[in-house]
């Protein structure tokens, strides 16, 4: 099981939140997305044997956001 803190850039309101908690949850192998507006960042809990941490950045691009870092 692996967590990866991805920062986030172009949210800006609740609904971003829910499509960026979304897009992350909708990804096999993620047990957990927090997405956190005010710190800009979502901590995504998942199974690192199932889903790559960069599957995890690239479903919130899909959904129209910049990841401009992201953890182990
Ligand atoms: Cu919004």
């Amino acid at each position: 099981m692996g967590q990866s803190t991805l920062k986030i850039q172009g949210m800006t309101c609740s609904h971003c939140v829910m499509r960026v908690a979304n897009a992350l949850k909708q990804l096999a192998g993620v047990q957990d997305a927090v997405v956190d507006l005010q710190k800009g960042e979502a901590v995504v809990t998942y199974d690192d044997a199932a889903v790559s941490k960069e599957k995890l950045s690239f479903a919130v691009v899909e959904a129209g956001y910049q990841v401009t870092s992201q953890s182990e």
